[in-house]
């Protein structure tokens, strides 16, 4: 059940889709406390409690113990000291000795969340606003409380089956015969590739959609002879748009009057990628209309995927906000500067991006009315997402479109999906990567991934090829480092055969995926759950930080150690080890519930089988529309018989008719042989372990 308490006047952020009548009552739970404008909730948290949601954060999957703060921002640093990322996702689930419940704090402004970091035995969530909807979920479970909280917030995004295919992508792709020769290098070696990106690279002079036409002199034919190839191309497009008269997209912008305005009236400039440059106000119905049409030349080219950036929306500085840093400079220059005038000096140039001044000094307009632009800062991204998806899908009717956003919003999650920003080549945020997994779920991002071997930094061939596998099982699998790293295509490293191998098994596993992502969607369901979700009364399983549940059936636990040759790992109840080397090379080992050692040299990595259950693999491909999932392999552990259903439709409809997808696969088990059969495929069950 979902009780919703209103607070001063709540916008409508577009996040709930079921629109509940407000209780007059007092807040179940927390302990209600007005301070100005602010509101805030607090909980008392008894000695083990926990606290989980937050979707894309920094941490735990355990949320407790940290103050995170709801802010959209881009920071390229994703260090345990940080209270934000791209994204707020204010759902909290609060699971302690009398019981579980959840709280969603619908606030599109700044929010705080003091998760027993104050006060070991407290939390605190304050709204800096106090314009909000507060929905508190009551039920028996943690999973329970998702899906109620799901059904409120309407159906996840599904991409195309194809986005579940590897996507190459690097910040540095600058023309027609890079592309080319990326993808050359990825067939030559049978390297498996669906997708590859275009960074910001491809514009001219970093204009939305607009591209260099020298160095990408025949964009259509490009993108008709990768197609034959079965490669999609996805440029990217940015939030700011480039100050630039004669430019369309600007005079357009400028002539409809659809850019945020300052309170005197003027446009705002914000200078990034594209120099000086102003901001749609995607929070308008008709601006999002409008920015969503300018996506079409582009789709018209044959592009089919788009990623949205920038749009927290990142500001690196204003004309006001470099005239106060030179003002400083100039009081400071005259005098013999002391030790912290130094540091006064250096913080006005360094704080100067994304500044909370600047938030402050744009506007937006809501229902006729000007709103400044921190009351409703995290929404910005989430209503670009929109007009995106909009735009593609007015080009493409009835088709899902392949569009992922760096900021979001709770809500954006019916749109498209994200990616988890600007991580670093380091192995913490392999580990950072699967723990947003299980937030994100939660919050309905399922269709999300980590940049695989890590953005920022020089990665090495053994963090990109942990991290591959565990970028095997993430609806979104994609390889993405920044501008002036190493380079970091598979193929340009001594164990690329290795890494190969890797993806063979994502291929082989796209039938389950895809199954268990349509399924999730579709039941309003986590395709990945903290194994606290699946085994809420097993002590260990509840405070495991580094693996996840998979779907029905399974659960990950990668390596994300230097050097290891090995992980510690927790079976809550027996399983079946898959240790794969590749979709063909893999060893099968019943293994009891309980504490293991498991040996994984490092081109091994481990999918683990609940016994009872089986999981299809289908053939090798290099593409996903190769996938050949007539013939099916399963493995498991068994002791009886059992019947799992697989999901599987033309991979592109926009709407899913479930009951229609699903084939059953029969698993049987007499006398010691284990057979299956399924309609309309051969199933092979000669790697199902029999107990
Ligand atoms: O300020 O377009 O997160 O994926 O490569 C950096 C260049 C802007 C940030 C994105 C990243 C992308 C990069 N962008």
């Amino acid at each position: 059940m979902i009780r919703r308490y209103d607070f001063g006047h709540p916008y409508d952020t577009g996040a709930v889709v079921r629109q509940l009548p407000v209780c007059e009552d007092r807040v179940p739970h927390f302990a209600v406390a007005q301070d100005g404008c602010r509101v805030s909730f607090s909980a008392p948290l008894g000695e083990n409690d926990m606290i989980f949601g937050l979707g894309e954060s920094v941490r735990g999957i355990n949320k407790r113990g940290h103050l995170y703060r709801a802010w959209n921002s881009d920071d390229f640093s994703h260090t345990e000291n940080k209270a934000s990322l791209y994204a707020s996702h204010n759902l909290l689930l609060f699971s302690g000795k009398t019981g579980v419940f959840g709280a969603y704090f619908d606030d599109p402004g700044a929010v705080t969340f003091d998760l027993g970091y104050t006060r070991g035995d407290e939390a605190v969530i304050t709204s800096e606003n106090g314009d909000l909807s507060v929905y508190i979920i009551e039920g028996d479970t943690l999973i329970g409380l998702v899906r109620e909280f799901r059904h409120l917030i309407g159906r996840s995004y599904l991409p195309p089956k194809w986005g579940l295919g590897y996507i190459q992508s690097r910040w540095g792709y600058a023309s027609e015969s890079d592309l080319r020769t990326v993808v050359k290098e990825h067939r030559e070696r049978h390297i498996p590739l669906d997708t590859i990106s275009m960074d910001i690279d491809y514009m001219e002079e970093y204009k939305d959609f607009t591209w260099n036409r020298e160095t990408f002199p025949d964009m259509a034919g490009m993108i008709a002879d990768l197609k034959a190839d079965h490669i999609r191309v996805m440029p990217i497009i940015d939030a700011g748009v480039k100050v630039a008269p004669g430019d369309p997209t600007y005079e357009e912008g400028m002539a409809n009057d659809y850019f945020c305005r300052k309170e005197n009236g003027d446009v705002f400039i914000g200078a990034v990628w594209p120099g000086r440059a102003v901001f749609p106000d995607f929070l308008r119905e008709d601006v999002r209309r409008w920015f969503g049409d300018k996506y079409r030349p582009l789709l018209e080219t044959g592009v089919e995927a788009i990623w949205n950036d920038m749009n927290e929306p990142a500001i690196f500085y204003s004309e006001e906000g470099l005239a106060a840093a030179y003002q400083k400079a100039d009081e400071l220059r005259e005098k013999n500067i002391a030790i912290h005038d130094y540091f006064a000096l250096k913080d006005a140039f360094a704080n100067m991006s994304n500044s909370m001044d600047d938030y402050r000094r744009f506007f937006h307009v809501i229902d006729g009315k000007p709103v400044r632009h921190d009351k409703v800062h995290n929404l910005f991204g989430a209503m670009m997402t929109k007009a995106g998806a909009q735009g593609m899908k007015a080009v493409r009717p009835g088709k899902r479109p392949l569009i992922f956003s760096r900021a979001s919003f709770i809500g954006a999650h019916r749109d498209g999906g994200v990616w988890q920003g600007d991580n670093n080549a380091w192995w913490g945020h392999l580990l950072l990567n699967l723990k947003e997994l299980a937030g994100l779920n939660m919050c309905g991002f399922l269709y999300t991934g980590a940049d695989l071997g890590g953005f920022g930094c020089n990665t090495t061939e053994d963090l990109l090829l942990r991290w591959l596998q565990l970028g095997v099982f993430t609806p979104l699998m994609r390889n993405h480092a920044a501008d002036g790293t190493r380079d970091q295509e598979i193929y340009r490293f001594r164990n690329w055969e290795d890494m190969r191998d890797v993806l063979t098994v994502r291929y082989a596993l796209i039938p389950y995926l895809y199954s268990e992502l349509v399924k999730a969607a579709e039941k309003n369901d986590m395709m990945f759950r903290p194994l606290a979700f699946d085994y809420p009364r097993d002590e260990d399983a509840c405070r495991t930080e580094d693996q996840l549940m998979l779907g029905d059936g399974c659960m990950i636990a990668p390596v994300y150690e230097q050097n290891a040759r090995g992980r510690h790992v927790y079976l809550p109840e027996d399983m079946l080890l898959v240790r794969f080397r590749s979709s063909t090379d893999y060893d099968l080992v019943p293994m009891q519930k309980g504490h293991h050692w498991l040996r994984l040299q490092l081109n091994e990595f481990p999918l683990f089988i609940r016994k009872g259950h089986v999981i299809p693999m289908a053939g090798a491909a290099e593409y996903v529309e190769a996938i050949d999932a007539s013939a099916l392999t399963l493995l498991g552990w068994l002791d009886h018989g059992t019947v799992i259903t697989l999901y599987d439709d033309d991979g592109e409809s926009d709407v899913i008719d479930f009951q229609a997808g699903l084939t059953v696969i029969d698993v049987q088990v007499k006398d010691g042989v284990v057979a299956a059969r399924a309609e309309g495929r051969t199933v092979d069950a000669s790697r199902v372990v029999l107990d």
